[in-house]
């Protein structure tokens, strides 16, 4: 039987290649070592893998900066090797999401190569091209997320070149049907070899304005937003011009019409801007755009279960019927555990469990990255150890991403058995304690209660597309009910260190009158809450 609508609810795990596993002893995670512990991803009890970037590139942006869109990179392995996740992912019953980065290519594609090689020749316009001003200067105020003016002199066109990233990831121009005629075959390549899906990178950065307007100034800037400091200019834009431009709709529905030719795929957009909800509301509703788009509402630094609740109610309100995908982590933000902690506080493992069950509370699907079933910490480098242009660019007030891209401890022997090499950033001691193996053997770890939460979420749909309705938030609690046509469960969540009670008198709802439901006595296993089962009962939750 076809389930086309599987990814609704799904939990995506996200491998980082270069730091799940090294299977030759370059130091480098590959594509055979991902296969190598495919069993462990379904051990887990997630549905779906997203593989970041493993294709043709010279590694500027560690993959993000794509060469060539139909070949691995051999740093990686082979299109055969690639074959292979597929092949033993779909025998584990995962699904596999590759990263399409198709906003803009690695300056060493032949693309860019053909592009910037005279003002005439057949792809002179694939890229964003524009003269000089009369007095030398650049064509308007556009900045790049990493730093700097978006736009790159480049003396053999003697024009400037938009780029949204590093200056050596120009931006491919949208407007140009020929350049959309390309990226849709890219991705036709890879639904032909089999791939269940993509997440498409900065879905909303693919049409910048023709007319090149400026962006207007921001006076101030939200506390906490991601990348995004003081003392960065960037965020003091609103980038209304150079990105969330109308002409992406038309793009949008091109994309879904190509990919509703393979049933039962799906499509998870990167979108982060200003009004994102609103632009995550365009993108998903209707069925006929993208599948899911995740915002970066949960990758800031409050933590507070107020701003979670709320997060929650304009998502679930603003989307419509676009279906919400949720993550508290990935490769570009600090890592969950270190940057929901509070201050100069150790790292607080059952908090971890407790910000699990949260996330896989939440009405939607789920992406969960690489580590943080560990409950991972952030892993704390010097400056001398960094090597993402981000962090270096930044440093010291943003310390850079390679913090939560360190790899994987599996075991807590050398290099946390990661490699037999050097890895190219390094295992951090502080991680050692953590490592699978350590914790598969521990019933109470982090690790089991994810893969016990997990399974818990399976048996119950009310989980994951039951209506929710909100009970209680202040800082360190948070209480709702989520209700499918056959049961009723009760979320209760204390973040901090001291119990609290919460009283259920002001539910709207009636516990049935057996005595414990099984789904709360199945909760209070995995995260060791105790609940009340009456409207009338004080419940008294410590982590
Ligand atoms: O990230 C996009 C990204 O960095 C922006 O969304 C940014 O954080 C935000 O707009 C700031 O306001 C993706 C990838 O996840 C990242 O690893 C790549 O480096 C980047 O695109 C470029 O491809
Ligand atoms: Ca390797």
């Amino acid at each position: 039987v076809k389930n086309t609508e599987w990814w609704r609810g799904c939990v995506i795990y996200q491998v980082y290649p270069r730091s799940f596993f090294d299977s030759n002893g370059d130091g480098i995670g590959d594509l055979p070592g991902l296969v190598e512990k495919i069993p462990y991803i379904a051990s887990l009890g997630v549905d779906a893998i997203w593989v970041s970037p493993f294709f043709t590139s010279p590694m500027k942006d560690f993959g993000y900066d794509v060469s060539d869109y139909c070949d691995v990179d051999p740093i990686f392995g082979t299109l055969s090797d690639f074959d292979d996740v597929i092949e033993t992912a779909h025998k584990f019953g995962l699904k596999v999401l590759i990263d399409q980065v198709l906003n803009h290519t690695s300056d060493q594609h032949a693309w860019f190569k053909e592009s910037s090689s005279s003002l005439d020749n057949p792809k002179s316009d694939w890229y964003v091209w524009v003269d000089p001003n009369p007095d030398g200067t650049i064509p308007n105020n556009w900045l790049s997320v990493f730093g700097g003016p978006a736009w790159q002199w480049h003396s053999r066109r003697r024009q400037y070149y938009l780029h949204n990233f590093l200056s050596s990831q120009p931006d491919l121009n949208f407007h140009n049907p020929d350049v959309i005629d390309a990226v849709l075959d890219t991705v036709r390549f890879w639904l032909d070899r089999g791939v269940d899906g993509f997440r498409f990178d900065t879905a909303n950065y693919f049409f910048h304005d023709v007319e090149l307007r400026n962006n207007s100034a921001k006076e101030e800037v939200e506390e906490g937003s991601i990348g995004v400091r003081a003392d960065n200019p960037y965020a003091y834009q609103f980038h209304e011009y150079d990105k969330s431009r109308p002409e992406n709709i038309a793009f949008l529905k091109r994309l879904r019409a190509l990919m509703d030719e393979y049933p039962e795929t799906t499509t998870v957009g990167e979108v982060g801007c200003d009004f994102a909800l609103e632009t995550m509301a365009k993108y998903t509703q209707g069925g006929d755009k993208l599948h899911m788009c995740y915002s970066f509402d949960l990758l800031t630094h409050d933590s507070s279960m107020t701003h979670i609740r709320k997060t929650m109610e304009e998502i679930e309100g603003g989307l419509g019927d676009g279906w919400p995908c949720w993550s508290i982590g990935n490769h570009d933000v600090e890592r969950v555990a270190s940057r929901w902690a509070e201050k100069d506080e150790q790292i607080n493992h059952e908090r971890s469990k407790i910000h699990m069950a949260m996330l896989l509370s939440m009405r939607g699907s789920v992406c969960l990255y690489q580590g943080e079933e560990l409950g991972l910490p952030e892993g704390q480098l010097t400056y001398d150890q960094l090597v993402d242009p981000f962090g270096i660019e930044f440093w010291p007030d943003f310390k850079g991403r390679d913090g939560c891209r360190t790899p994987m401890p599996w075991t807590s022997k050398q290099n946390g058995g990661f490699s037999d090499g050097t890895p190219w950033l390094p295992v951090v001691d502080a991680h050692l304690p953590y490592a699978a193996e350590q914790q598969e053997a521990e019933s109470e770890s982090i690790l089991q209660t994810y893969k016990t939460f997990l399974a818990f979420r399976k048996q119950h749909p009310a989980l994951v597309s039951g209506d929710i309705e909100f009970l209680h938030d202040d800082k360190e609690t948070l209480m709702f009910t989520r209700t499918s046509p056959t049961e009723t469960l009760l979320i209760a969540l204390n973040t901090g260190a001291e119990k609290a009670a919460l009283s259920l008198s002001e539910a709207k709802f009636a516990f049935p009158d057996s005595s414990e439901s099984t789904a709360l006595r199945q909760i209070e296993i995995p995260i060791g809450l105790t609940s009340g089962t009456r409207v009338d009962t004080d419940i008294h939750l410590a982590p």
